[in-house]
C-alpha cells in the first residue's frame, strides 16, 4: 500500500520484502517494558479455555500472549501502557497508523513454539495494509525463538484471514519452514514492521534466557478495522465480514461468533488447494492490491 511510510527509501523495502527493521526503544524503555511484564505477574488469568464447540479446539499453546488472556483488565493494561510508548517511536516512520491490538509474547525456556501463520486480516487488504510491531526485548536469534519471516510473502495469499478460517498453507508449514524463512536476528529494542499478510513463523526458546517480545498491531489512519468469521448455514461455509473497533478485540473471543458488531458483507467461502511449487508460483504473482478489479472477488483470487 502507497503512503504508509514518511520515508520513500523504507517504503520501497516494505513493498518488495513485506518487512522493514528499525530502532525503537532506548534501553531504558527496553527495561521499563520487562519489569512492568513481570510487575503484572499477578493480573494476568491465563489463556482462555472455553471454545465454540462446533469447531475444533486450538493446539496446545505453549506461549504467553495477551491477546488471549482471560483477564480483560490486564489487556487494557498491556494496551494502554504500549501504545503510550509506542505511538509517538511508530509515527517517525508510518503516518499516524492507529492501535489495535498490544501484546506481550513470553517464551519460557524450551517452549512456545509459535506455528506458522500470516496474521489475520484487519482491514480490507484489497485496499489497505495493517502491520505489526515487533519488537523483541532481548536480542533475538533463532534460537532464542526469534521471529522469522518468508520475505516477498505479503499480500500474496489468503486475503481473507480469520480465527475460524482454514488456513490455505497449512499443510505446507515443514516445507516452507525448511526452505524459506529469514531469521530477524535484532537487538533488545529494535523492531520489525512486518505486513500482517506475511508468512512467519518462531520457534521454541531453546536457551535458558529470557524471550520476552511485544507485538502492537496497527491500522492505517480512517480506515475501518474489519474482523472474518466463518459460521455454517444450511450445509454451507461462510465468511461474515464485520466492521469492528479497537473495543471489539478487548472483550472478544477469538473462538466466538462476534456479538453486538456491524455486519458488512456475507460471502461463501472456498476451500483452495495449494501444493509447494504452487506456493512458489504464487509468490512470484503481483501483491492482492495490485491485481486489478477483474481479480476482486474470494473466487477469483485464490486461483
Ligand atoms: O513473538 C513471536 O514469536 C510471534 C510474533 C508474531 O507472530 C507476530 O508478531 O505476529
Ligand atoms: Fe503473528
Amino acid at each position: 500500500m502507497k503512503g504508509m511510510f514518511h520515508d520513500s527509501e523504507i517504503q520501497k523495502k516494505f513493498d518488495r520484502d513485506g518487512y522493514v527493521i528499525i530502532d525503537l526503544l532506548s534501553k531504558e524503555q527496553v527495561d521499563y517494558f520487562i519489569k512492568q511484564y513481570f510487575d503484572m505477574e499477578s493480573e494476568r488469568k491465563g489463556n482462555k479455555e472455553d471454545y465454540d464447540i462446533k469447531f475444533e479446539k486450538p493446539k496446545e499453546i505453549t506461549y504467553e500472549f495477551t491477546f488471549i488472556d482471560a483477564s480483560v483488565e490486564y489487556k487494557k493494561k498491556v494496551f494502554n501502557k504500549v501504545v503510550q510508548e509506542f505511538k509517538p517511536l511508530v509515527d517517525k516512520y508510518l503516518v499516524d497508523f492507529q492501535p489495535i491490538i498490544a501484546n506481550y509474547i513470553h517464551k519460557t525456556s524450551y517452549k512456545g513454539e509459535v506455528p506458522m501463520h500470516q496474521n489475520w486480516a484487519f482491514v480490507d487488504e484489497w485496499k489497505y495494509s495493517s502491520i505489526s510491531v515487533w519488537c523483541p526485548l532481548v536480542d533475538s536469534f533463532k534460537e532464542n525463538g526469534a521471529l522469522q519471516v518468508v520475505p516477498g510473502s505479503h499480500k500474496r495469499f489468503a486475503p481473507v484471514r480469520g480465527p475460524l478460517i482454514p488456513w490455505e498453507l497449512e499443510h505446507l508449514k515443514e516445507d516452507i519452514i525448511k526452505n524459506d524463512m529469514v531469521t530477524m536476528s535484532i537487538k533488545a529494542g529494535q523492531a520489525v514492521i512486518l505486513d500482517d499478510s506475511i508468512i512467519h513463523y518462531s520457534a521454541p526458546n531453546m536457551t535458558d534466557g529470557l524471550r520476552l517480545a511485544i507485538q502492537l498491531i496497527m491500522i492505517p489512519p480512517r480506515v475501518p478495522s474489519i474482523h472474518y468469521h466463518m459460521t455454517e448455514e444450511d450445509g454451507q461455509k461462510k465468511i461474515k465480514v464485520y466492521e469492528v473497533d479497537q473495543e471489539f478485540y478487548m472483550n472478544f473471543h477469538p473462538w466466538l461468533k462476534p456479538k453486538g458488531q456491524k455486519l458488512v458483507d456475507t460471502f461463501n467461502y472456498k476451500k483452495v488447494d495449494i501444493d509447494y511449487e504452487k506456493y512458489k508460483k504464487m509468490m512470484k504473482r503481483k501483491a492482492v492490491h495490485e491485481r486489478g478489479l477483474l481479480e476482486l472477488t474470494f473466487d477469483k483470487i485464490i486461483s
